[in-house]
């Protein structure tokens, strides 16, 4: 073998033991790493992040070869080496495979994600329901089956801290500008559906957890639902630019077990009651 053609082999496989090393040992940390998506706590979040995974290494594999393919050529073929050029112009084999392997690998991805959306429409046999109505720049929160309303304002420690000359610390602030003064309480292992509204400009009520956002429209009302896995504090933001206090209106779920969510509700409902 020539010295040339030596170096390139070599550099071959060192490219590919890189990319090797890549996949074993980086790739399945991405799953938790801070760059990837999140895997939320919801059945529907982990399906989304899964397609979002198959789709990424399906994209990956074919950066890969496409490239691999590419750089070989331009390397092994360059002028200098005397390579005789072919001289076809047109290959019905070529474009058969070219257009048949794209058009399977495509409705392989299709399949998962039109189930995946399919799913997340159908808001059938839902326990419980909550409608959502943003607002300039609040959300309030009704839940229908218990008689319970709020309103959920950007909490006031975080709402003194962003005024101009306030003289306190944002950093000092607990959750600065993402806590709220009510929040809305969900009971874990229980369709939740909601109606999303609004009532002046479209809004968009995101909490990345649960795996989806939805426009909150003048008008319409929009429908999603969610099954929380694990109890925690969720939190989220109106993902649609609504006017000079968007970034002022975040979102926060807490999800209790049904035996404390219950508690919260009969608090709510004496709270509610004592103020009429
Ligand atoms: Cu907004």
């Amino acid at each position: 073998m020539k010295k040339e053609n030596t170096v390139i082999v070599a550099l071959a496989v060192l490219a590919a033991l890189v990319a090797t090393t890549w996949l074993i040992l980086v790739a399945p940390g991405l799953g938790s790493n801070e760059v990837n998506m999140t895997r939320g706590v919801t059945q529907q979040s982990a399906d989304h992040f899964e397609l979002h995974m198959i789709v990424l290494w399906i994209c990956a594999i074919i950066g890969i070869g496409v490239f691999t393919v590419m750089f070989t050529s331009i390397v092994l073929h360059r002028k200098s080496r005397n390579h005789t050029p072919a001289k076809f112009s047109h290959s019905t084999k070529a474009e058969i495979i070219w257009t048949v392997i794209p058009v399977l690998i495509l409705v392989g991805m299709a399949v998962p994600a039109t189930t995946a959306l399919v799913k997340m429409e159908d808001s059938s046999g839902a326990e419980m329901t909550v409608k959502i109505t943003g607002f300039q720049w609040r959300w309030k929160y009704e839940y229908l089956d218990e008689d319970i309303s709020f309103i959920s304002s950007l909490d006031p420690n975080s709402n003194a801290a962003r005024q101009l000359n306030s003289g306190m610390v944002p950093a000092n602030v607990d959750n600065y500008l993402l806590n709220v003064d009510h929040p809305l309480v969900l009971p874990v292992g229980k369709k939740i559906k909601f109606l999303i509204t609004a009532d002046d400009v479209i809004h968009s009520w995101w909490v990345p957890a649960l795996g989806w956002k939805r426009d909150a429209i003048p008008g319409f009302v929009n429908e999603a639902w969610t099954n929380i896995e694990k109890p925690g504090t969720y939190r989220g933001q109106c993902a649609e630019l609504c006017g000079k206090d968007h970034g002022f209106m975040p979102i926060v779920v807490i999800a209790l077990p049904q035996d404390e969510y219950d508690t919260w509700v009969s608090e709510q409902l004496a709270e509610q009651g004592a103020a009429l």
